[in-house]
Order: structure tokens, then sequence, then C-alpha cells
């Protein structure tokens, strides 16, 4: 489909929801052999397994959230947002929730609260979580708003309400801006398209609170920006190995060590690639690619799979895939709403 079509929209909230539960098979998992990861693959083709359906997890549980609430308000709303986070895990809290943001969850349910923001910034002695749970639910602000600087705006604003501490809330903003620039057929041009995520977040980076949280966790300056030109570096040679992308890039639960990576993952698959089999296309390979890196997989695929679903469409994601997934025909049906708000937002109605 053409720039921000319907089958784009399709593509990066079904795919995100596959790879969070085809990638929750591996999650912890230090390494995982390509093999191992397309026989997981490969079981949920055969119907005569009857494999049922592989459960979602946190990051979808939570994006959900983040597109009732974006359209019921038709926009962002933060206290709407907060108590559907609170009230999701208090429904379900067996999603795999990362053991600090389960306080943060606890705290806004109470009717007391006055500023939803306050649970975030008491976190880890008040410097915040760094995790990539704001970044994990990103995808859908960037279905909601047609303009970068509100997808921006918004994606912070949203990962802010469990993720104060800036290397977690701007994963989240180059993971929203990054499924952006994919739905309007930015990878087509892979150099361009990384070239302009970096130009993007020496901008983001550059704010005070940045600069101090990078310097307090003795990261690089502009930590995103510098793992983004590694990112760049690594997509320019031909051979790169499993554990060069992991010690270059990680695999892990911090923002900064799984975001990049992601893009990574959808930047390398967009070729054939000898690891991978022929008869896959882009975003099955990305897939199989980001469970491969083992660490974080549910979330580096299901950010990848945004990403890369924003890029390829509907018609690349596997019919029995979508069939062994929870949540993935919900994600289909909210994308088209979602995608009816964004162009109602383009239109100026
Ligand atoms: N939690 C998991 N996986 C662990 C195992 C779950 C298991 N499958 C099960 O329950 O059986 N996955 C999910 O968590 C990640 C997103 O986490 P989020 O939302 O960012 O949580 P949190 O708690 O804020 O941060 C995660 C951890 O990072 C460390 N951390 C963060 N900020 C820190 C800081 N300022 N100082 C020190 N440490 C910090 C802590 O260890 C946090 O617990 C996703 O992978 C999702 O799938
Ligand atoms: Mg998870
Ligand atoms: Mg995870």
């Amino acid at each position: 489909g053409g720039p921000a079509s319907l089958s784009r929209f399709r593509g990066a909230l079904v795919a995100a929801v596959l790879g969070d539960c085809v990638g929750g098979e591996f999650e912890g998992a230090e390494e995982v052999p390509m093999e191992s990861v397309l026989q997981h693959l490969s079981s949920l083709d055969d119907e005569t397994k009857g494999n049922g359906i592989l459960e979602y997890s946190d990051d979808t549980a939570m994006a959900r959230c983040v597109v009732q609430s974006l359209l019921t308000r038709a926009g962002f709303d933060e206290r709407d947002m907060a108590r559907r986070f609170a009230k999701e895990y208090s429904a379900s809290p067996g999603r795999g929730y990362g053991s600090g943001v389960i306080q943060v969850l606890k705290k806004l349910s109470s009717p007391q609260l006055s500023d939803v923001y306050q649970p975030a910034r008491d976190q880890f002695n008040g410097r915040g979580s760094f995790g990539n749970g704001g970044a994990m639910r990103a995808a859908p602000f960037a279905l909601a708003f047609p303009d970068p600087a509100d997808v921006k705006k918004f994606a912070h604003r949203g990962a802010m309400l469990t993720h104060s501490c800036s290397l977690g809330y701007n994963g989240a903003v180059l993971q929203a801006l990054a499924v952006h620039l994919s739905l309007q057929g930015a990878l087509d041009l892979p150099q361009k398209f990384i070239s302009t995520l970096i130009t993007e977040m020496e901008d983001v980076e550059s704010s005070e609170a940045t600069l101090n949280d990078a310097r307090i966790l003795k990261e690089a300056e502009k930590p995103f920006c510098e793992r983004l030109h590694r990112v760049s570096d690594l997509m320019n040679r031909s051979k790169v190995s499993i554990e060069e992308v992991i010690s270059e890039l990680g695999n892990g639960i911090a923002a900064l060590h799984s975001v990049p990576t992601a893009i990574f993952c959808v930047l390398h698959c967009l070729q054939p690639r000898e690891c991978l089999p022929e008869n896959y296309g882009g975003l099955e390979r990305t897939i199989a690619y980001s469970l491969a890196l083992g660490g974080d997989t549910d979330t580096i695929a299901c950010m990848a799979g945004a990403i890369a679903g924003a890029h390829y469409g509907i018609e690349a994601i596997p019919q029995s895939w979508i069939k062994c997934c929870e949540g993935a025909e919900d994600a289909d049906m909210n994308a088209e709403r979602l995608h009816m708000l964004y162009q109602q937002t383009s239109k100026g109605g």
C-alpha cells in the first residue's frame, strides 16, 4: 500500500501482537539457536498439532490500553490512559510485567491520586525506570497522530505514566518515530530512514533532563543517537554475527538495549539472509531474527514487528500466525479504527 495505507496500519498493530506472542517462548533465554526459532514458527503452520493459542504478555496488554484510550478519547488523555493501565493490571496481573512497574500500576489504581505522573517519578529512588515498558506500547501513538511533533509529544507523555527516566521515555519516542516513518514508506530508503531517526533523536536528546540522566547513568552524552550510529555501522557491513549485534546493541530489558536493536532487526531483514529460510518474506525474517537474538525476545520482536508490519503491510503476515496469537484479530479491527482517526486528523476534522 501507499503511505499511511490501511494495510500498513493493520500490519503494524497485528505484527506487534505476533512478535509479543511468539517471542514469549524465548524471553530471558541467553542463547536461542535459529533452529529452535524456525521449529517454533513452523509449528504455528501445523494445524494438526493443535497448539492452541499463544497468549500475549504485558507488551500487548498495555498497548491495548493505549489503543482503547486514544480511540475513546479521540486523542491523548493521561488520566484515562493511566486508569486503563491500572484496571488492566488488576484484572490480569499475570501477564509478565516488569518487577518495578507493578508498584506504579498499583498506585495508579488509587482514587485519591491527583497527579498520575507521580508514581512513575517515585520509581528507583526518584530516578525513574529506564525499562522498555514505555517503548513496547508506543506504536499506537504513530497510528493515531499524523504529525510527527504529536507522535513525539504523546509517545513521551504516554511513557511518562510509568517511565520517568529519559532513557525509558526517549526509547518510546524513538520507537513511535520509527513506526511513523515506516508507515510513510521511509524504509524504501534504509540509509535515509536511519539518518532521519538520528536527526530527530539529536533534537529529542538535547533536553537538560536527558543530558543529566545520561551523565548520572554514565552513558554517552546522547545515548540513543550513539546507538543509532552503531545501527548504521552494522547495517553497512556485509556480514554481522548475532554475537556482534548483541554486544554492540544489546538484547536486554532496558529501552537503550532493545529499541535500537529492534530497529536493526528490521533493517537487517529487508534482504534475504543466509541463516533464514528462502521462502520467508521480510516480515517473517524480521520476527525470526528478533527471536534468535535471545534476551528480551517478546519485546524486541513486538517492537520490530510494529516497524516491519508498517512497512510490509497486513498481506505479508501469514494467516496461520494470526490465528495462533491471542489478540491479533482485535488488533486488526483496532487498526482500522485508528486509521479512521488518523485520516480525520489529517483532514483537520
Ligand atoms: N518482566 C518481563 N520479563 C521478566 C519475566 C516475566 C516472566 N515471563 C514471568 O512473569 O513469568 N517482561 C516485561 O518487562 C519488560 C518491560 O518492563 P518495564 O515495564 O520497563 O518494567 P520496569 O520494572 O519499569 O523495568 C524493568 C526492569 O529494569 C530495571 N530497571 C529499570 N529502571 C531502573 C533503574 N532506574 N535502576 C535500576 N534498575 C532499573 C529493573 O530491573 C526493572 O525491574 C518487557 O520485557 C516486558 O516483556
Ligand atoms: Mg512481555
Ligand atoms: Mg519482554
